[in-house]
């Protein structure tokens, strides 16, 4: 209990996204999108990535939770806890299908004019993410995913028409989510591939070297900036009124040791992600980057123009996902440098508990980080659009589900980010909590992964009746919306 209160106008509210949720894959027109080509795995099981849909393949997120036919209900429970805000993102692929097509698709377009009204009915206002892991299928077999520019022209026509079709129905709009996860080059490769695939939409066989996947890195994000860029400056034309936000996952990252060489690795580390929000809140590249591109030839294919769009096509507000926190150490016998990820090495922390997905829990972090970002970029309006905790639930006899590990997860972060805003004057406007709604978990496909203050009765394998039920943290999200925060 902090008693501390939010301003009455903060965004209260919670967070999916169209792949894990809407279900309805291939339905009115819809095309394939990277998100379809994605297996189900597990807490110690990678996704794969399958060229195509392969019969016989389980594809959690074919079924989501059937948000696509249900969202009026669900919406309905969103209001009851009394959301002023509510995000997802449009599913790229419902309305260019193959992403490269002459013209949009209408039934998508009347799909999501249909969800905003309803949005809009019950007073909630919509937080609408672009490209949230869901690009078309079509632009990576055929253009090679963002590593290709011409992305950017696919990606800036989609944006403009569906900023241009909802005008009057959406003002929070959000370009690329969680736009800086590709960074990070150092992870076991698994990893990695799972994490430049759903970004950009880039893919590598065991033969790929570090140094060959780091250029692609650079250069895909270095697209997606410019297409970013291009949007925000589309969107001010066609309504003065929108908030165009980047999107990050943020969190510290701690030195494993007060040791000179481990505190250079955590600033290494950091500066690997940064850069992605320098760019989309700056307009321009910071001078490490700089620096590494003349180093080492990663320079992307950066001309003029782009530069000049960069500039003018800054974020009007950051929105981020907060988890967890990291550690990092230098590798033994190494400089920490940007040039070598290996060169930084992640430990765990054990000083701090952790999730059954070894998600560690650390509240006092996000009071951190926000910090850090308004010290980076003073008094930029920042949002939090994800922040949640993943958790195995268990449905009762009287089917109750009494989930007060989510909830202290979520008092506790709410009231560190209550303290940054009132106490250490951080330009919070908004706390939108992930998966108010279980949902298809998007790093391991399962739904055994929960995070919702709405139970879904669908297993890993999408057996079940799809029932909602409350879990104990629905009436408790309830009541801290009704009290502005102020009881945790
Ligand atoms: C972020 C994504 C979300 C969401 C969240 C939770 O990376 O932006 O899509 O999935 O992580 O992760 P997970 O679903 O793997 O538990």
């Amino acid at each position: 209990m902090t008693g501390l209160k939010m301003p009455k106008d903060f965004l209260w509210g919670g967070a999916i996204a169209a792949h894990q949720a809407e279900g309805a894959w291939d339905v009115d027109g819809k095309g394939v999108s990277i998100a379809d080509v994605l297996t189900a795995g597990n807490a110690t099981t990678p996704r794969t990535i399958t060229d195509g849909v392969i019969a016989g393949e389980n594809y959690p997120n074919h079924h989501g939770i059937y948000f696509h036919d249900t969202y009026k209900e669900d919406l309905a429970l969103m209001a009851e806890m009394g959301f002023k805000a509510f995000r997802t993102s449009i599913a790229w692929t419902r309305i260019f299908p193959n992403g490269d097509d002459a013209e949009p698709n209408e039934a998508g377009l009347q799909f999501y004019d249909d969800m905003f009204d309803e949005m809009n009915r019950l007073g909630i206002e919509p937080v609408i993410t672009l490209n949230h892991f869901e690009m078309p299928y079509h632009l990576v077999t055929e253009y090679g995913g963002w590593r290709n520019r011409r992305l950017i022209d696919f990606s800036v026509k989609y944006s403009e028409t569906v900023l241009k079709r909802y005008r009057n129905k959406v003002k929070y709009w959000i370009t690329h989510n969680e736009i800086s996860n590709q960074a990070n080059i150092s992870e076991a490769s698994t990893v990695q591939d799972f994490l430049v695939w759903t970004n950009s939409g880039l893919r590598y066989d065991e033969t790929a070297t570090i140094a060959e996947r780091m250029a692609d890195m650079y250069q895909a994000g270095h697209y997606e900036l410019v297409a970013s860029a291009k949007v925000v400056q589309l969107a001010h034309q066609i309504n003065p009124d929108f908030q165009i936000g980047a999107m990050l996952n943020v969190s510290p990252i701690y030195p494993a040791t007060p040791l000179p060489a481990d505190m250079l690795a955590a600033q290494k580390a950091e500066q690997l992600r940064k850069w992605f929000s320098d760019v989309h809140i700056r307009g321009a590249y910071p001078s490490e980057l700089e620096a590494l591109f003349e180093r080492t030839g990663y320079r992307p294919d950066i001309t003029d123009e782009d530069r000049q769009i960069l500039k003018e096509g800054t974020v009007d507000y950051l929105s981020i996902s907060y988890y967890a926190t990291f550690a990092v150490k230098a590798a033994d016998g190494k400089t920490p440098a940007l040039d070598d990820p290996s060169s930084i090495e992640s430990v765990k922390n054990t000083l701090i508990p952790a999730s059954d997905w070894g998600w560690t829990i650390d509240p006092e972090g996000l009071r951190y980080t926000l910090n850090q970002l308004n010290n980076l970029y003073p008094n930029l309006p920042i949002m939090i659009v994800e922040n949640g905790f993943g958790a195995y639930d268990t449905v009762t006899a009287d089917g109750s589900i009494h989930d007060d590990y989510r909830i202290a997860y979520l008092s506790a972060h709410i009231a560190e980010a209550e303290k940054a805003t009132i106490i250490d004057g951080v330009n919070l406007i908004g706390y939108l909590s992930w998966g108010p709604i279980d949902i298809v978990s998007a790093g391991t496909g399962e739904m055994s992964k929960r995070y919702g203050y709405i139970y879904v009765d669908l297993d890993d394998e999408g057996h079940g009746s799809g029932k909602r039920l409350k879990t104990d943290s629905f009436n408790w999200y309830q009541n801290v919306i009704k009290t502005q925060g102020e009881n945790l």
